[in-house]
């Protein structure tokens, strides 16, 4: 029998259990163990109900992911769901943590259902761009109608217990010992006589057909646009729930299921799962002692030092945010302020949420307030002179063991902690603007970092629910080298033929949701015209230059913030290119006596992909990435790589390295160093491999 399932007997409760560790996944051996029991319970007559419940953290939080990909051992989740639901005694599933996907689904074959009110349940496979493939799509319209089973499924977004029951998803949450609560529904229902309740046959939800096409039809339009394979697919299959008979829908369900699961869209978004999870395992994980983190500080209260305070209260944490003066410390306070009066009447949080952060938050002008914090993120102007003042006072006050996190998106941390005494209490934190939206966070470890500071700080990320990602010391860490080549790459294609807007057309038509130089516009032309000018130092003068943005930036147009840039703003039609930055690249061509010539859409994405994937080995080869798929993060969750191509490493894996390789080679003439190909196409081509196959597990 399978170790992962058991079966105990309460008088005439047959309680099968699952045990499945960390979150239960129908892995299957799970499947197995539930397949064999229920053979056993069909053939004993003496029991009259049936409990599923799970040890641990969850009820199954879904199939196991790592087994897609490849044909699935039987028994399936649908076949073992149909069991349950054919069972002639009544099956009560017992739900408690993050009942997800498949473990819903097995949820939804019981004939009732009873939760702890903590539980969060629902189907979020349209995320692993497939499909609840265990029923769900049969299942659930039927208890809750095809609007909301739609909403539901497309969304992926999991429901609370209390939601639950207000749906009528589940027949009862309760506040606390689950499992005697489901005994004594157990026993009440056998008093009663009650027998199974096959949700199969509760056509309640599905009475109106008319009301339901009318939804479903509703759903097809707000999903016309969507690039996912999947999102078609499950309309077709709660459609089949309202007007085909079960099986059929059973059927319909199966295929669909079959379909996205082995396309590219799935295996992509499979990977960004497992590669946001992967990117937590660093090597200094091993044998480190995590720093407690009580209170934070956070020096300048600017743009990013108020979103990272906001980010720390969000966290729980008590913040001392220090400016050097009263306006500065006042500016940020009412950023902070005002992010929590909206999140009130947005009904993110309450009001009490609101007051309890506002009083976790001390501010002031004194630096001799960080005294007992744990760790203090400097978020100050980024001038390395600057940030070496700030530091050297924080090397004063902080107390011995004190993490000193430095907010910078391309400075020398090594640098930086060789200034003061304690040079393995440093760390590069670089966080995204808004820092307390944005999801990624690159920890940049100094050559001197200490172990237990690096662990720290990927412990601390999960805290404020960022998605961390390892970075050695090099100018852009990640994902800033990465965006440096797809913009060069970008405005090559400028000076060569190609307009602002149909590059941006071309990279939406990939999937980004804005292309780059509406993103340089949103951003501000100022901050890479800034970074130019301090690159031009050390600029290799035989590097071909593209000097484009410099003459834009000249006539002061910054991009949104001026109303002008790559693009006009302000007009009824909204944002149009702009005539003017025409004329400069049309001079620029002609200085350097280029011939315009045409680009297609295709060429355009080859170049910007190519040249980010390339740019992703080269950090690899580095070491500067600890493996390809942490490059794939990073973009994914800072840069708005379309989640759906996995990464730019995923994409050139699955266009294919030998095709990237080529196309990289083509383009060498042009700019031998900057199109080189990193040598590791050649290494994993030679050797039928893939950038995959350098992430380890
Ligand atoms: N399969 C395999 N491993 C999983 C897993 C899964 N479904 N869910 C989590 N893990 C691993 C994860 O990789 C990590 O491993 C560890 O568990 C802890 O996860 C047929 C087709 C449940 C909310 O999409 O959302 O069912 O890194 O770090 O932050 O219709 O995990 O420790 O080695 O995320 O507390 C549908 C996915 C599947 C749920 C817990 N289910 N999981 O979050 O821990 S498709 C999902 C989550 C399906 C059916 C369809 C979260 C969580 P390691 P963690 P957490």
């Amino acid at each position: 029998m399978s170790l992962a399932v058991s079966l105990e007997f309460e008088n005439s409760v047959a309680v099968v259990t699952i045990n499945n560790p960390p979150v239960n996944a129908l892995s299957h051996s799970v499947r197995q163990g539930l397949w064999d029991y229920l053979e056993q319970i069909e053939r004993n007559s003496d029991i009259k109900a049936v409990i599923l419940r799970a040890e641990g953290r969850t009820f199954p939080a879904g199939a196991d992911v790592r087994e897609f990909g490849r044909p699935r051992t039987p028994p399936i989740l649908s076949k073992i769901c149909d069991r349950i639901e054919a069972l002639p005694t009544p099956v009560i599933a017992e739900i408690h943590g993050t009942a997800l996907g498949g473990g819903f689904e097995l949820a939804l074959a019981c004939h009732y259902r009873i939760a702890d009110q903590t539980a969060r349940m629902g189907l979020p496979e349209v995320g692993l761009g497939v499909l609840p493939g265990g029923g769900g799509t049969q299942r659930l319209p039927r208890l809750v109608g095809a609007a909301q089973a739609l909403d539901m499924i497309i969304g992926g977004k999991p429901v609370s217990a209390p939601a639950a029951e207000a749906l009528g998803l589940i027949d009862r949450a309760v506040k606390k010992n689950l499992h005697q609560a489901a005994l004594a529904s157990a026993l009440n229902l056998i008093d009663h006589g009650a027998g199974p309740r096959p949700t199969r046959d509760r056509v309640d939800g599905l009475s109106n057909v008319a009301k339901y096409n009318s939804e479903v039809a509703a759903m097809r339009t707000r999903h016309a646009k969507s690039p996912l394979a999947n999102i078609p697919r499950i309309i077709n299959c709660v459609e089949a729930a309202v007007l085909l008979p079960f099986e059929a829908g059973i059927a319909m369900e199966r295929q669909a299921f079959d379909e996205c699961e082995t396309g590219p869209q799935a295996e992509a978004l499979r990977h960004a799962f497992f590669a946001e999870r992967r990117a937590a395992k660093v090597p200094e994980l091993k044998g480190a002692e995590l720093r407690e983190i009580h209170r934070i500080g956070v020096v300048g209260a600017g743009t990013m030092g108020s979103g990272i305070a906001i980010a720390c209260l969000d966290a729980g944490f008590p913040v001392t945010l220090v400016e050097r003066n009263v306006e500065g410390l006042q500016a940020g306070i009412s950023k902070i302020e005002k992010n929590y009066e909206r999140s009130v009447k947005k009904g993110r949080i309450d009001e009490t949420t609101r007051q309890n952060r506002m009083e976790q938050l001390n501010g002031t002008t004194e630096m001799q307030d960080l005294g007992q914090v744990d760790l203090v993120i400097e978020a100050v102007f980024e001038d390395e002179e600057v940030k070496r003042g700030v530091f050297a006072q924080l090397d004063q006050v902080m107390r011995p063991g004190a993490i000193l996190a430095t907010n910078t998106s391309y400075l020398d941390i090594n640098a930086l902690a060789d200034t003061i005494s304690r040079p393995e209490d440093v760390v590069g934190y670089h966080f995204f603007s808004p820092a307390h939206i944005m999801k990624l966070l690159e920890i940049v470890v100094g050559a001197k970092t200490h172990k237990d500071v690096v662990a720290t700080g990927f412990a601390l990320a999960k805290k404020l629910r960022k998605v961390p990602v390892r970075a050695g010391v090099a100018d852009g860490f990640i994902g800033n080298r990465v965006l440096a080549s797809y913009r060069l790459a970008a405005d090559f294609m400028l000076e060569e033929g190609a307009s602002p807007a149909e590059i941006d057309a071309a990279m939406r038509d990939f999937g980004f949701p804005v292309g780059p130089y509406q993103v340089l516009d949103m951003a501000g032309l100022d901050i890479s015209w800034a970074r130019r000018k301090r690159l031009a130092e050390t600029r290799d003068p035989k590097e071909r230059y593209v000097a484009i943005g410099d003459r834009i930036c000249e006539q002061g147009w910054f991009g949104q913030k001026t109303g002008r840039g790559y693009y006009i703003y302000g007009g009824e039609s909204g944002p149009v290119e702009n005539p003017d930055v025409l004329t400069i690249i049309a001079q620029e061509r002609a200085a350097k006596d280029i011939t315009p010539r045409a680009f297609s859409v295709e060429e355009i994405q080859m170049r910007c992909l190519s040249a980010m994937a390339n740019e992703g080995a080269r950090l690899v080869e580095e070491g500067v990435a600890l493996r390809p798929s942490d490059v794939d993060v990073a973009k994914l969750y800072g840069y708005g790589f379309p989640r759906h191509r996995g990464g730019p490493m995923m994409w050139a894996d699955q266009n294919g390295l030998l095709a990237v390789e080529n196309a990289l080679k083509s383009y060498q003439p042009e700019e031998p160093e900057f199109w080189k190909p990193s040598p590791i196409f050649a290494e994993l081509i030679k050797n039928g491999r893939h950038f995959s196959d350098l992430n380890g597990a």
